[in-house]
């Protein structure tokens, strides 16, 4: 009797990128852009603290800056919103005097908000809406919100006569650019929210966890924030490797800096590192990639035990991400197999 020796059929490695918006969707594309080459599943789990219910529609900032990049569709000049847009709805929503008149809807925009907010209204979740919307682009990477639950970031402020006023994150940012007295970052009803089953199952089971170069503290820092995610990265099976979001000291994009600055974070590489702490101490990180202008204080945390590898961390394209994304990879192996 011929003994049926079935070869194992390897696996198709995973990869499960924790990602906020636009720096997140320049890297997601990046992952994806190896993935391609290296047979690999990609999902990413994205920020939902910008979200917000606007016009009577479900906006998602970052889950659209990720989806608009992986499908091409990205204004790549502003960084959001969709390639060609137009603003005619905006135009007579000011005129109505309904929404924000300094939070543009585009038009394109809107017909992602409004199929959201169709499907939400229908009964599915954030994560079964964000899954129809994908699908419809073709992304070959599986986006998942951290969170099905509505955890807005708010942000304690001063106002111009002094008094304390609490804002949501896109007033904060958009409306005034994070250039007035900041207090601190609230996330409202954390307290009630939890990982979604589908975000927590892509972090342990990944065979490798990357942290996008976004910024640490509204991105990265409130995904952490959402009950379930630092105990979904405690267990993962993989390496966690995080990307430095800053390079010699200035944030890529962004304002990492003011953000790192409102809760006391030292905005470099290695102040971002020690922010994640090392896993073996309790912290986030197994590995981190710092830019060569960092190569210093790569020694400087690889002295204090955190594997480190300084490579450049421009994502000027697709295959300068794919390279990094690809230096993470082999350094979270390495420091799996340590
Ligand atoms: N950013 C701006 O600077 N100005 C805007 O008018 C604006 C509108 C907007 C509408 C929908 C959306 O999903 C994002 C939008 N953004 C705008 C970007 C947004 O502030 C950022 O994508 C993130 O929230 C910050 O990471």
């Amino acid at each position: 009797m011929a003994s049926s020796t079935s070869t194992p059929v390897p696996t198709r490695r995973s990869v499960t990128v924790l990602a906020g918006g636009v720096g997140g969707g320049r890297f997601a594309r990046g992952v994806r852009h190896l993935a391609r080459q290296q047979d690999l599943d990609v999902t990413v789990v994205v920020n939902t603290g910008d979200d917000l219910w606007l016009t009577g529609l479900r906006v998602c900032p970052d889950l659209d800056s990720v989806m608009y990049a992986l499908a091409d569709a990205n204004d790549t000049e502003r960084g959001w919103g969709r390639a060609g847009e137009s603003e005619r709805v905006s135009a007579e929503l000011t005129a109505y005097g309904v929404g924000w008149p300094w939070f543009t809807l585009g038009d394109l925009d809107l017909g992602t908000h409004i199929a959201r907010t169709a499907m939400l209204r229908d009964g599915d979740d954030l994560t079964r809406a964000t899954a129809r919307l994908a699908a419809r682009w073709a992304l070959d990477v599986t986006l998942l919100p951290v969170t099905d639950d509505e955890v807005p970031t708010l942000v304690d402020v001063d106002r111009p006569d002094g008094t304390r006023d609490r804002i949501h994150f896109e007033e904060w940012w958009v409306r005034h650019r994070a250039a007035i007295p900041t207090h601190g970052f609230v996330q409202q009803g954390v307290e009630r929210a939890s990982v979604s089953a589908a975000a927590a199952a892509a972090i342990r089971g990944a065979d490798v966890v990357l942290l996008a170069p976004s910024n640490p503290v509204v991105s990265i820092g409130t995904m952490l924030g959402v009950p379930g995610v630092r105990e979904a990265l405690a267990a993962a099976r993989g390496p966690v490797v995080g990307v430095a979001p800053v390079i010699g000291g200035r944030p890529v994009r962004g304002m990492a800096d003011v953000c790192c600055a409102v809760v006391g974070v030292e905005a470099t590489a290695a102040g971002i590192a020690r922010h994640y702490g090392a896993r073996r101490d309790g912290g986030l990180l197994d590995a981190w990639l710092v830019d060569e202008v960092d190569a210093d204080s790569a020694a400087e945390l690889q002295r204090d035990g955190l594997r480190t590898r300084a490579v450049p961390l421009w994502m000027t394209d697709d295959d300068a991400t794919a390279d990094m994304a690809r230096a993470a990879l082999a350094l979270g192996l390495e420091a799996r197999g340590a």
